[in-house]
């Protein structure tokens, strides 16, 4: 087996989902750090890797797979012991449809709360910003050096929370977010409740009294892949 993981390994959502998935399937690989403080994401070495330099990027036997939900597939159907995708097609749907959910909270609330919390941009020159291969990364960048206002942070705080009160619901009556089990969607949502509580916002589903998210989360957090958890 020949797995190699370019990715953050000290934060990054998108890194950490693939961790969970492959630590949960039992696959080794070699982990290469890409520090996204020293901005080697964008270095022409890794852009030959990932043309948006972004990470993470899985290399499997050369093959270059970009993508954490498009990884964490990948390395369901090509390594079949500890099945993460339910085969029903509604249950495999339900848990794409949340992962792709997962990653538009992610770059909708998330990555403004996070890059506000961490204050990295403002170590990115303007040229660094222009020069960012994805465009939305520009337009993001550039927007929040202008600074988020509190109706701003207000916003994406209340929609966030909307989100996380439908995860609510689906746990009101399922021990997991497809069911009767643990998915990528599950991976998903871990890795973007453990950013709400490296935040340190996690305080907000015992104000909103989310008791069952509360309840997956704790159960989640003591299962053996949640070893490659890092902040
Ligand atoms: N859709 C991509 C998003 C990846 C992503 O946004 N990665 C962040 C870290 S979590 C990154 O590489 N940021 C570097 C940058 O924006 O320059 C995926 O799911 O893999």
């Amino acid at each position: 087996m020949d797995i190699a993981l370019y990715h953050h390994e000290a934060g990054s959502t998108s890194s950490q989902k693939v961790r969970l998935c492959l630590h949960y399937k039992g696959l080794d690989y070699k982990s290469i750090n890409i520090d996204l403080n020293k901005r080697q994401n964008l270095k022409a070495e890794y852009l030959k890797i990932n043309r948006h330099g972004l990470v993470p990027t899985l290399v499997h036997n050369e093959n270059i797979i970009k993508e954490a939900n498009l990884i964490n597939e990948y390395l369901d159907r090509v390594f079949h012991d500890n099945p993460l995708l339910p085969q029903e097609p509604l249950l495999l749907y339900q848990a794409q449809y949340l992962c792709k959910r997962q990653e538009y909270i992610n770059e909708q609330c998330f990555r403004y709360l996070s890059y506000q919390y961490s204050g990295r941009v403002n170590t990115l020159t303007n040229e660094e910003i222009q020069n960012h291969p994805q465009l939305d990364r520009r337009r993001f960048l550039r927007n929040l050096k202008q600074g988020l206002s509190d109706d701003n942070v207000c916003e994406i705080e209340a929609y966030l929370i909307n989100e996380l009160k439908y995860l609510e619901g689906i746990l009101s009556s399922n021990d997991w977010l497809c069911g009767k089990n643990y998915t990528l969607a599950d991976i998903s949502w871990t890795a973007a409740i453990c950013r709400l509580e490296q935040l340190g916002k996690l305080n907000v589903l015992h104000e909103k009294k989310l008791h069952y998210l509360l309840d997956w989360y704790d159960r989640v957090k003591n299962m053996d892949n949640f070893c490659g958890y890092t902040f």
